[in-house]
């Protein structure tokens, strides 16, 4: 099993190539953006609660985070591994992450990191709030998630770091060529 994640500030593309990846590999991608942004748009009581974090750019408290994952971990078949995309993001949700593989007999085996400046990162969200008009796409809840990712989110490069799992990725540029860059990253671990 090949289990992925892709790592990123707000707006690095971690949807955009996750999608990619994931196809290419015949991966499960999973992005915890989108399954709060699903229940969200289903009025669950899970989704009540996420939206009042993610209204603010605050995190969703790790134990939502986490259940919503493991239960996924569980009951996913017919794939080759998983892409996780916007997880974890924070240390606490790294550890469970290792441990819910452990579990199941598998492990991460590699940590795509995309690098993009932050004024870039800025004016992706901004564009993306004007076009597909996301709630959490606006200057002021912006910078609240990067300062989010800075504090509660970096220290997971240590983490990986340490375990030798991370792969640092130009995020800057064309999409198509991006992909290529992780695609011969993917390619070795094969
Ligand atoms: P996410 O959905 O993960 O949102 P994101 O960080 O903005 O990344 P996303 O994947 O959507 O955007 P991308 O960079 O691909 O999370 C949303 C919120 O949910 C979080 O703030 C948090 O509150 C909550 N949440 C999610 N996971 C959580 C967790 N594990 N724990 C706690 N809370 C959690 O793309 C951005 C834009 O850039 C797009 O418009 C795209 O088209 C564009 N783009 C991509 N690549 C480009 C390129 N190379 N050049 C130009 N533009 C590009």
């Amino acid at each position: 099993m090949l289990n992925i994640v892709i790592f990123g500030a707000p707006g690095s593309g971690k949807g955009t190539q996750g999608g990619m990846i994931a196809k290419r590999y015949n991966l499960q991608h999973v992005s915890t953006g989108e399954l709060l942004r699903k229940e969200i748009k289903n009025a669950t009581e899970l989704g009540k609660t996420a939206n009042e974090y993610i209204s603010k750019g605050q995190l969703v408290p790790d134990t939502i985070v986490i259940g919503m994952i493991e239960e996924l971990i569980k009951t996913t078949t017919g794939v080759d591994g998983f892409l996780f995309d916007g997880f974890p993001r924070t240390v606490t949700q790294g550890v469970e992450l290792d441990k819910k593989l452990e579990e199941n007999n598998m492990s991460i085996s590699k940590v795509l990191c995309l690098d993009v400046e932050e004024n870039e990162l800025i004016e992706r969200l901004l564009n993306r709030g004007k076009l597909e008009g996301r709630a959490d796409d606006n200057r002021e809840t912006i910078e609240s998630r990067l300062d989010v990712y800075h504090n509660q989110t970096q220290p997971l490069i240590d983490f990986y770091n340490k375990q030798g799992k991370m792969s640092v990725i130009e995020g800057s540029g064309d999409i198509n060529a991006i992909f290529q860059s992780i695609v011969e990253v993917m390619d070795n671990l094969l």
